[in-house]
């Protein structure tokens, strides 16, 4: 059989990608959009897949292209079949856009579902490579549920490329599934035009008009992210430091931790913002971040708060110790420790010059993670990944 491989494109540098994402607020939905307009404003042509349009998308770019999965209800639907109008969208755009790769974030259901549009195309003589990035649940919580497991671990191995955002992901995927084939940590990755410590004195005073400290959590409020321990240490802050908390995000666990800040009675220095666009500009003004999580694969809300010189009181788990260094930007400890979060807390707000210099060891590794260093990680990944398949096919 005659295969057709658009991967001439790869000699003149630009290449044509898929983007299959979440288009929500979560990080990984928020890595895939920021990647693929990173790699539009190089010059590659970015083509997001999607059931809506991310929410970091913002403004028009001339090479950047969204596609909607068109998905018709049915009444005999008690569960939608999403996975089968998003494998369909798939082999729409990959033909009709004559795209070079898809590029899939989190394995459920998109790995799975680039490995069918990939076997569609196959027979209509198209080869089209797929590169899926882990980013965490779709391991360590959900994928490794025996519900997925199967098709997760088929999936992995039968992507063309597979990428963790961390090493501690890499290793998990290792322990858990039965993997044939190399997994490639690629860290996820931070825009310093967006994110930097920016002048916001007016919105301090609002938020703290006697000069308290200010320390924020931002997540999606899931069970993984213990919320609740957030308010715990919080309080126990409080009773020694004058502050303020900010709790950004929305999420199941929202309600759990307001009732929490009733029954502790703190809720005149807690404050619940839900989902905000602007983060960079809430964490412009925070003294400190706090994410106590049970797991973490990566942690880009860490990463984040320290782009803005947040120093970050984590847990220690999955790949928090890779972004949040212990004594230099923040302190870690086991998760539900929260009388040692507490007690760290209090020793960094109380000690500005301290505080002043994790301020700065924060920013330094941060810029560690650099988008215009990650960036060319992922280009010579889908070179790398193009030329193989090349020969595959060859
Ligand atoms: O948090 C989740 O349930 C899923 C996922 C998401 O879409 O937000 O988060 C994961 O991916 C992020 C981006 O790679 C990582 O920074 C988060 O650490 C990771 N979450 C977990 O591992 C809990």
């Amino acid at each position: 059989m005659l295969f057709t491989f658009s991967g001439l494109l790869l000699f003149i540098g630009r290449m044509k990608i898929g983007v299959v994402c979440y288009p929500t607020y979560g990080g990984s939905g928020v890595v895939a959009t920021e990647l693929g307009l990173g790699l539009a404003r190089k010059g590659h042509e970015i083509h997001f897949i999607t059931y809506r349009p991310p929410v970091r998308l913002g403004h028009f770019h001339q090479n950047v292209f969204y596609h909607e999965v068109d998905y018709e209800d049915y009444p005999l639907f008690e569960y939608p079949p999403y996975d089968t109008a998003l494998a369909s969208t798939i082999v729409d755009v990959v033909q009709y856009q004559n795209l070079d790769l898809l590029h899939v974030h989190y394995a459920i259901p998109h790995a799975a579902v680039a490995y069918m549009a990939k076997k569609i195309l196959l027979t209509q003589g198209r080869y089209v490579p797929v590169i899926t990035t882990l980013h965490g649940t779709d391991i360590t919580l959900v994928g490794a549920n025996r519900t997925f497991a199967p098709v997760v671990e088929f999936s992995i191995n039968k992507s063309d490329g597979v990428t963790a955002v961390s090493q501690s992901l890499k290793d998990d995927t290792l322990r858990l599934f039965h993997i044939q084939r190399d997994v490639r940590v690629i860290y996820n990755f931070i825009d310093f035009e967006r994110f930097r410590k920016v002048d916001k004195d007016h919105f301090k005073k609002i938020i703290a008009p006697e000069g308290e400290r200010i320390i924020a959590h931002t997540s999606n409020f899931r069970k993984v992210k213990r919320v609740e321990d957030v308010v715990r240490i919080f309080q126990r802050i409080r009773e020694r430091v004058p502050s303020k908390l900010l709790m950004i995000g929305d999420g199941p666990e929202r309600p759990n931790a307001e009732r929490l800040c009733r029954q502790l009675g703190i809720c005149a220095d807690v404050r619940f913002l839900g989902k905000q666009d602007a983060i960079e500009e809430l964490l412009a003004i925070c003294d400190l971040f706090l994410i106590p999580s049970e797991n973490e694969s990566f942690g880009l809300a860490a990463l984040e708060a320290m782009a803005c010189e947040v120093p970050v009181i984590s847990s220690n788990s999955g790949g928090l110790p890779e972004v949040n260094v212990h004594g230099q930007t923040g302190f870690l400890s086991e998760p539900g420790n929260v009388e040692e979060m507490a007690h760290y807390a209090i020793q960094l707000l109380t000690n500005e010059p301290l505080l002043q210099k994790f301020r700065r060891n924060a920013l330094a590794q941060a810029k560690r993670f650099d988008l215009n260093l990650i960036l060319p990680e992922y280009e010579a990944y889908y070179t790398e990944i193009l030329e193989n398949s090349q020969i595959k096919v060859e």
